[in-house]
């Protein structure tokens, strides 16, 4: 059985998450911080909390969920000092991500694993996909990219454009062509390089759409006709878009099972807490963030790092 090294260390993989996950901090983890600062806590504390909470998209449920059990144990006097309280805090925050365990990804399967990526307009998906694909070379994977996307002009030309710059075959189709048959070619091409990993990427579609979502199934048979080791889907979600990303990824579950999601653009906004909503309201596990438009701002993700640097 195979088992890839990750290869993105510990100090990269922070600096990326603090780079990314700096205007979350400034704006509402840095007030929570400080929140904890203060020499007592009050009824203001909570509320103040709360805000700030729901204000960064951490979801209203999962806000009070958290608030409510940090409340009950100040008044069990199980906790007594701000700074305990600020700790308490940060560990069920990264509780609250550990309790989605990992589902699959390209460790311990032996052959080839096939990686579909999904999500609306936008989002992110073909970026995301060079980022991954960069990754799992660096970490030692021999990769192929399936350009799926047949709808869009000029969706395999940014592929094809990635797949130079991080040296990993594309394998394409016409435009407009049936994104199945390319779905089809990819996995006849990667089984033949005797790849690892195929990630193929799909056109954006709106969750609402239902001849596209039923595109998606008929891939997914086209997919599981040619018996890969092993199957994945990806949910790419635009952490701008806020809790709107939720309803997407609930919908888009309705189609496909989901393995993992990618949160794209932290970089471009301060409300990182939409991993907690992630995480607790979703239950899929988060596998990468996207810190930036680089084929290297990403981060593998990892509960605690990830917390940490909120506060960072
Ligand atoms: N700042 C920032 N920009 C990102 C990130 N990820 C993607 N982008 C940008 O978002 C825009 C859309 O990215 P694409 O990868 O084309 O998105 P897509 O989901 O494939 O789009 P469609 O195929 O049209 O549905 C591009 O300008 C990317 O550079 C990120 O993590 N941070
Ligand atoms: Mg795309």
């Amino acid at each position: 059985m195979r088992f890839f090294r990750s290869r993105q260390e510990p100090e990269e993989r922070d600096e990326k998450l603090e780079e990314g996950l700096s205007a979350s901090r400034k704006v509402f983890f840095g007030q929570v911080s400080a929140l904890f600062e203060r020499e007592e806590i009050t009824d203001d504390t909570w509320e103040e909390l709360e805000e700030l909470l729901i204000a960064a998209d951490v979801g209203v449920e999962t806000t009070f969920t958290l608030v409510e059990g940090l409340r009950d144990r100040v008044d069990s006097g199980t906790l007594r000092r701000p700074s305990e309280v600020r700790e308490a805090l940060k560990s069920e925050l990264v509780l609250m991500l550990e309790a989605v365990a990992p589902r699959r990804g390209p460790n311990g399967i032996d052959g080839l694993l096939v990686t579909l990526v999904v999500g609306v307009n936008g989002v992110g998906k073909t970026t995301s996909i060079a980022k991954i694909a960069n990754r799992l070379k660096l970490n030692g994977a021999n990769v192929v990219i399936g350009a799926a996307d047949t709808f869009r002009a000029g969706a395999t030309d940014q592929l094809q454009v990635w797949g130079d710059v991080t040296g990993v075959p594309v394998i394409s189709g016409a435009p407009n062509s049936d994104p199945a048959a390319v779905v089809h070619d990819a996995l006849t091409a990667a089984k033949a390089r005797g790849a690892d990993v195929l990630l193929i990427d799909t056109a954006g579609r709106l969750h609402t759409k239902y001849n596209l979502m039923e595109e998606l199934r008929k891939i997914e048979r086209v997919v599981q006709r040619q018996k890969p080791s092993a199957q994945e889907h990806l949910l790419v979600l635009d952490a701008t878009t806020g809790q709107n990303g939720l309803t997407q990824a609930r919908k888009f579950a309705e189609t496909v099972s989901l393995d993992g999601v990618m949160i794209t653009k932290l970089d471009g906004t301060a409300k990182g807490g939409i991993a907690f909503a992630v995480a607790r309201e979703l239950k899929v596990p988060i596998r990468y963030v996207g810190t930036g438009e680089r084929v290297t701002d990403m981060a593998e993700f990892e509960p605690r790092a990830f917390v940490e640097a909120l506060w960072a």
